[in-house]
């Protein structure tokens, strides 16, 4: 007779290996010319051979001027909105960039969440993920078949903010189970220098090689994240934390390219502003996995047309927190409710062990699909 298992088999865990995806082995053979602003091939063998890389200077000061303007606006919009709903009793004019969001976060919990769930795709932003250098450095890593993939924030990380101090995990962890298999890279993006302090990434060296998604658990302390045990990294993954810890300050104009493999954590912002960050990913639109078919990809690029017109209204009119949210609940959120609903679901949530209960896992309990 069968043995009976103890625990469930978890649905986030496969125990497939795919390391020949993401090593040196899937590094594309390198063409003799590079276009502008490419790695060498030493950077991208150490992308496949690391699982990350720093990518210093790529960006242009305009390029990120008109991002932090863009967050300057996104701020006002949200502080007004929070006014005309009574949420808070002042707009905090006087604060800028590095501080407004916390003043604003002050008078009502959860603004930094409202930040994140709005993902307005702002013109400077959509400027920057199609970024021609960008792409010629993502193109070096997944080839010439390029589309911006439907997982993308803009975080609002403000000081010893729970919401915000993400713990280790891999990227697939949120992800479907096919996205398991094809490399899906993640561009992290700065608009200040990023520190110890306030709150810069670690990542675990080489931790891909294995091709192994670790079991995670859900979700970490009040908040709606999966998270990786150090100990279960190191049985699974081969990780030795002692040696393969990486502490990964960004400055401002850099980048941080990582792998949907790698585990990675965000450390605490213990300074006095917000570490503002974007991660976007990019995927190849022939293999669109990972977002549970809620949601397709932007197309930027293809081997026949390096310049495709971007059909950005279609990949707009998608709002992943709410299809992602409507897809673990019976029934669809009112849009009124969900103007200032500080909770996030997912299918995430469904692939891991609930470890912790919290508001927005009990959100999603009470609302649940029925299997
Ligand atoms: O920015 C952070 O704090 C976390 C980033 C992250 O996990 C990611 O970009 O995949
Ligand atoms: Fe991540």
């Amino acid at each position: 007779m069968a043995k009976i298992p103890i625990k469930p088999v978890l649905a986030g865990y496969t125990g497939e290996e795919y390391a020949d995806v993401f090593d040196k082995r899937a590094m594309p053979k390198p063409t003799t010319e590079l276009k502008v602003g490419q790695l060498s091939e030493e950077d991208v063998r150490k992308f496949f051979e690391d699982g990350y890389i720093l990518v210093k200077d790529v960006f242009r000061k305009e390029t990120l001027e008109a991002c932090k303007a863009a967050i300057n606006e996104m701020v006002e919009d949200l502080a007004q909105s929070l006014y005309k709903a009574g949420k808070i009793t002042d707009l905090c004019r006087n604060s800028g960039f590095p501080n407004r969001l916390i003043q604003l976060e002050k008078q009502f919990a959860g603004t930094s969440i409202l930040f994140i769930k709005q993902a307005r795709l702002m013109r400077a932003f959509k400027d920057l993920w199609t970024d021609e250098v960008l792409l010629n450095i993502i193109e070096q890593l997944i080839g010439p078949d390029i589309a911006g993939h439907p997982v993308w924030n803009l975080r609002a990380k403000i000081p010893r903010d729970e919401a915000t101090t993400v713990p280790w995990h891999q990227d697939s962890g949120y992800l479907d189970t096919n996205s398991y298999r094809v490399l899906q890279p993640t561009a992290w993006i700065p608009f200040v220098d990023t520190t110890e302090s306030n709150g810069c990434l670690q990542i675990m060296k080489g931790g891909h090689k294995s091709g192994k998604v670790a079991t995670h658990q859900c979700c970490h302390g009040g908040t709606w994240y999966v998270m990786l045990e150090e100990e279960e990294m190191e049985k699974t993954l081969g990780i030795d934390v002692m040696t393969d810890l990486r502490t990964c300050p960004v400055p401002l104009g850099s980048m941080l390219l990582f792998n949907n493999l790698i585990p990675h954590r965000s450390l605490n912002n213990v300074s006095d502003h917000i570490r503002w960050s974007v991660d976007l990913r990019w995927q190849n639109p022939h293999h669109p996995y990972g977002y549970y078919d809620l949601k397709e990809g932007v197309v930027f690029r293809t081997k026949d047309n390096p310049n495709p017109v971007v059909d950005w209204d279609k990949f707009e009119g998608v709002d992943r927190f709410q299809i992602t949210a409507d897809a673990v609940k019976d029934k669809p959120q009112d849009e009124k409710d969900a103007e200032f609903d500080t909770s996030i679901q997912g299918p995430w949530m469904k692939k891991w062990e609930i470890v912790h209960m919290n508001q927005h896992v009990l959100k999603m309990q009470s609302e649940e699909k029925s299997a």
